[in-house]
């Protein structure tokens, strides 16, 4: 390598001879030393590394290439990751072995919605949910389906009906990944409730659920990646989540919880006393406590799931649905303890399904009010319901949302009771 090639791919000799500069400068200025057999190095053969360049400029060639890739991976990451340590394996599953109940589901709507990624009830019993062809969709509960708005937006994850105490004036209102959150009238159509919190833009809420005194408590996952990115996120391991409140007595939104794992689910306790919230890439929930001595302060509710929360939904018994994502944690355990690999993938998305797997299968788990978990459902295969993203009892049916699937499935719960109120007759903490 002549001394213009040299400074071509800018390298200079350093003033202090430190290990870099053996590493990488020597070679490139080391003796022409060529393999038995090429002479001087004019001579062409395959042996002769490339005919004539020198065995030396070879390595300092593959070396420079390497120094400018790993510059390109250090300097243009998309990231500024930290280590994580996850929490130990989960063992829920010696308690509840996988079973395929997910696969018994009844498919509605099959072939009518494109990932319907979140479901919500109103008091009449119609069910709502956004599909990515931008409609709104509803079934009414003579089992027929109806385009009901259509919202021209494809990012719409968690819903919630308002309950208005005349039930005169209930509205659906949804979480726009883009817009912000977004009030959903049968007169009015669709219109902007929260885009701004403290002067930033509102991206990416998540999940949404409303209080009986009109307040909107909602999730944004992250603050500083959108829904492609959000395998960004997970490798940053940096809380960029918010619990976000809309107020709309004052038409104020506020920031109340900051530095959550990618906020997802939030859900009401069944006395309105806390909120869970669930936190994908920790693989937990807390609560936040609403009312009383501990207002305003947090707890953990459930942790080591056996998957990524998303979605989480009051049950009628004051226990709670939560659908997981099933992420690999043995991955995730060996990419959260190396800066170098977080960088690596996050400038190459392809390695995402070597290092950061979601399995087809679909799991969701019933978690009483004191954090354990009383039943759980899967299909091990996803060859019928896979990545379940919600999960809403109503009338003892189990209502299934994925952004996997074409339809919502929906699971008699009568076929699988709950142990605790089977034993004892009624429910137990
Ligand atoms: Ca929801
Ligand atoms: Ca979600």
């Amino acid at each position: 390598m002549n001394e213009n090639m040299r400074m071509r791919l800018g390298f200079s000799p350093p003033a202090n001879k430190n290990k870099a500069y053996f590493r990488i400068y020597l070679p490139l200025v080391a003796p022409k030393v060529y393999p038995p057999g090429c002479g001087n190095g004019r001579t062409s053969s395959k042996r002769c590394c490339s005919g004539y360049v020198p065995a030396a400029a070879c390595s300092g060639i593959v070396l420079a290439c390497l120094l400018a890739f790993t510059l390109q991976i250090f300097f243009f990451s998309p990231i500024s990751p930290d280590v994580l340590e996850l929490p130990l394996a989960v063992t829920s599953s010696d308690l509840f072995p996988t079973n395929s109940y997910l696969q018994s589901v009844i498919k509605l709507g099959e072939g009518l919605l494109k990932g319907p990624e979140d479901v919500c009830v109103d008091r009449n019993g119609v069910l709502y949910t956004a599909s990515r062809d931008g409609w709104i969709k509803r079934l009414h509960r003579n089992g027929t389906w109806e385009n009901w708005k259509f919202i021209d937006s494809h990012t719409l994850l968690g819903l919630t009906i308002t309950t208005t105490k005349d039930h005169q004036n209930d509205d659906l209102i949804a979480c726009d990944t883009e817009k912000g959150l977004l009030k959903v009238s049968e007169e009015a159509g669709a219109k902007v409730l929260a885009s701004h919190v403290n002067g930033s833009k509102i991206s990416f809420a998540d999940d949404v659920i409303a209080a009986s005194d009109g307040n909107l408590y909602f999730s944004v996952a992250s603050t500083k990646f959108g829904p492609e990115d959000w395998y960004l996120d997970l490798l940053e391991a940096k809380p960029h989540g918010q619990l976000l409140k809309y107020d709309p007595s004052l038409n104020e939104t506020s920031i109340l919880l900051d530095g959550l794992g990618f906020a997802n689910g939030v859900a009401l306790s069944r006395d309105e006393d806390y909120l869970v919230v669930c936190e994908t890439w920790k693989f937990r929930c807390i609560k936040y406590w609403l009312k009383g001595k501990s207002k305003g302060e947090t707890e953990i509710f459930i942790e080591n799931l056996p998957g990524g929360p998303d979605n989480i939904n009051l049950a009628p018994d004051g226990s709670f649905w939560v659908a997981l994502v099933q992420l690999s944690s043995r991955g995730l355990e060996f990419v959260h303890t190396s800066k170098a690999t977080k960088h690596l993938i996050a400038s190459f998305p392809k390695m995402i399904k070597v290092f950061i797997p979601i399995d087809k299968k679909a799991t969701v788990v019933n978690v009483a009010p004191n954090g354990n978990i009383i039943r759980k459902f899967d299909d091990p295969t996803g060859n019928v319901m896979s990545l379940v993203t919600s999960a809403l009892e109503f009338d003892d049916n189990l209502y299934l949302g994925s952004l996997n699937s074409n339809f919502i499935g929906k699971l008699p719960l009568k076929n699988y009771p709950n142990p605790a109120v089977q034993q004892h007759g009624t429910h137990k903490d």
